[in-house]
């Protein structure tokens, strides 16, 4: 490669290490992408915050962390030979197993000679003149490359809430989305949890195992279905093994991409008699398919309700105090407008006698002080308080990257009024950049590793074409990307998603724009409209050949 001072680029250009593709984020994406790029036989360097491989897997280490998608269905499908070795030991794997899984990965297809780990990106600066990525870490290094692939995950930005007096606190605080690597021994301890969605209830039962006294601070109940977790039964592990590309491709019709018992057409087309005997059976089975067993139950207002009382009956029986069993009960948005939650024993938790259920819609939070956590009527003494507050969803990785497009144009000021992408995978004014489960993708609505393998699979065959073409670059285009936006904000409308007040809305994080992130419309409709887009020569994409360009062509020459 030339230097480039003849085009007027930055004059140490020529001192930055070339790749064809940086990637961003060694997850479970960013991992994929490196193999396919290879594939290609482009040159990829993956840069990645953390030491070692697993993304979210490697952040989420709290007690109880455990995946809600079953074992044999949230694991890559790209490699025969990977699905027919690795054992999972339980139907939902916990994220130890997680994350060796990853490191299986990792070691099998020799992935960590490309990735530089303790890294973290802070700049990603689209070069017009030269038409490529100059990408900053804090570890004061540069990376050059004319692809640029996004990885970095959509619930990879932990949230800290911005409580008055959090920094003022003398005992130990962890978030359950950046857990301490070492053990954590909360044995004769007071400790508190702010939060209840899916980390907090799978955090609170094992804590309260451990602590002399445990209360959970709890602002907004949620809907939880027992997982009903247990050791991989070796015939289910087999009946998978011997049908897993049958399965794999059946999972990919379904909107979720997760094979579940089937859902059938409407909870008010059969008898209350008959509902609540398939709610029971469902409730017994275990596990986040319970919000498929009528597809209209996210669409319809009436059937939901069916739905959400069966549950709230069963917290009811549950637990055995009615005051705490009200208060634990879910009614302000529909089943399932939130991500539903799989717990272990999490409402039978609160009938232990060392834990305190803190109602905050009551008694809210007042302030923290060195103590612990002071609510309008009490102060409570803690010496560990864990924040299961959640996540910065979809763009909070992105935005902590400073990604700045053609003419200066900076992508936190283009999504200021909320995210716009063609697919989730470009966004206009920053060509070359490619998000895997961006906001506009289905991902996080999902079992995620269906939609990071379909768009990592699609962006992977997007570059071959582009270098096939001799193309300078590939750029979503305004029109395409509004009319895709708006059918984002269509598919979801058309459901219950929209009320409640969740994290898919970016209403958890103060100031983020209420705007409805993922694509609700499912797999099979987004994943045929990126291979039409494909086969119709990428449109609504604007190509621009290097052909074009005579000093570009000279400079990748
Ligand atoms: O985060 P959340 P999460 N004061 O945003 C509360 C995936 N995941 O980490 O609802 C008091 O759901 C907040 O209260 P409210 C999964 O997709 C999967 O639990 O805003 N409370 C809420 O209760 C999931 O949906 C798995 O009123 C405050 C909680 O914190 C997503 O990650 C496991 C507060 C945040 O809940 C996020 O789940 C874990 C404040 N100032 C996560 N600020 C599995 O696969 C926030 N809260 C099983």
């Amino acid at each position: 490669m030339q230097q480039i001072d003849n085009l007027g680029g930055s004059p140490d250009r020529g001192a930055i290490e070339p790749f064809d593709v940086v990637i961003v984020g060694a997850g479970f994406a960013g991992m994929y992408m490196l193999h396919l790029t290879r594939g290609l036989g482009l040159a990829a360097v993956v840069l990645e915050t953390a030491s070692d491989v697993g993304g979210t897997w490697f952040w989420n280490r709290y007690p109880g962390a455990r995946c809600d998608v079953e074992s044999m269905q949230y694991s890559y499908s790209f490699s025969e030979e990977l699905q027919q070795e690795w054992h999972w030991t339980e139907r939902y794997a916990s994220q130890s197993e997680i994350l060796r899984y990853a490191n299986h990965v990792a070691d099998k297809f020799d992935l960590r000679r490309d990735i530089v780990f303790d890294t973290k990106v802070v700049s990603a600066v689209f070069q017009d003149t030269e038409s490529e990525w100059i990408v900053s870490t804090d570890q004061g290094k540069r990376y050059r490359a004319k692809w640029c692939v996004m990885a970095t995950g959509c619930l990879s930005a932990a949230q800290t809430p911005a409580i008055t007096g959090l920094d003022t606190f003398s005992g130990n605080i962890h978030h359950t989305g950046n857990w301490p690597h070492e053990q954590v021994d909360l044995s004769g301890q007071k400790v508190g949890v702010i939060g209840t969605g899916s980390s907090g209830i799978q955090v609170v039962p094992e804590l309260a195992k451990q602590a002399e006294h445990l209360y959970v601070f709890q602002r907004t109940p949620n809907f939880s279905i027992p997982a009903r977790n247990q050791p991989m039964d070796s015939q289910y592990e087999n009946l998978w093994k011997e049908n897993y590309a049958e399965r794999r491709a059946k999972a990919r019709t379904t909107s979720s991409g997760i094979l579940y018992d089937p859902a059938s057409p409407s909870a008010l087309a059969v008898s209350p008699e008959e509902r609540q005997k398939e709610y029971e059976r469902r409730w017994a089975a275990g596990g986040t398919g319970f919000a498929s067993t009528y597809s209209d139950l996210i669409k319809n207002e009436e059937a939901n309700s069916t739905a959400a009382e069966f549950v709230r009956g069963k917290i009811r029986e549950v637990v055995a105090d009615p005051k705490v069993a009200d208060i634990l009960a879910p009614v302000d948005h529909p089943i399932g407008s939130k991500r539903i939650c799989a717990d272990a024993m999490y409402f039978e938790t609160f009938n232990r006698s060392n834990v305190t259920l803190v109602d905050l819609r009551t008694d809210p939070i007042q302030t923290i002080s060195p103590e612990g956590v002071v609510t309008g009527t009490d102060v409570y003494e803690l010496d560990t308080l864990v924040l299961a507050t959640g996540f910065d969803a979809m763009t909070g990785a992105l935005s902590k990257i400073d990604i700045v497009g053609r003419q200066g144009l900076t992508l936190r000021e283009k999504w200021k009024d909320g995210p716009n992408t063609f697919l989730g995978l470009m966004t206009s004014g920053f060509p070359n950049l490619f998000i895997v489960t961006g906001p506009g993708s289905p991902s996080v609505m999902t079992n995620v590793i269906v939609a990071i393998e379909d768009n990592v699979k699609w962006i992977a065959d997007c570059l071959a074409d582009m270098i096939g073409l001799s193309a300078e670059y590939i750029e979503a285009t305004s029109a395409a990307e509004e009319n895709w936006m708006n059918q984002v904000r269509e598919a979801a409308e058309g459901t219950l998603y929209t009320k409640a007040r969740s994290w898919y809305l970016g209403v958890n994080i103060p100031g983020k724009p209420a705007v409805f992130m993922p694509y609700v419309g499912g797999i099979p409709a987004y994943q045929s409209f990126c291979d039409e887009v494909a086969a119709k020569g990428y449109e609504g994409f604007q190509i621009g050949l290097e052909a074009d360009r005579p000093a570009i062509r000279q400079l990748r020459a």
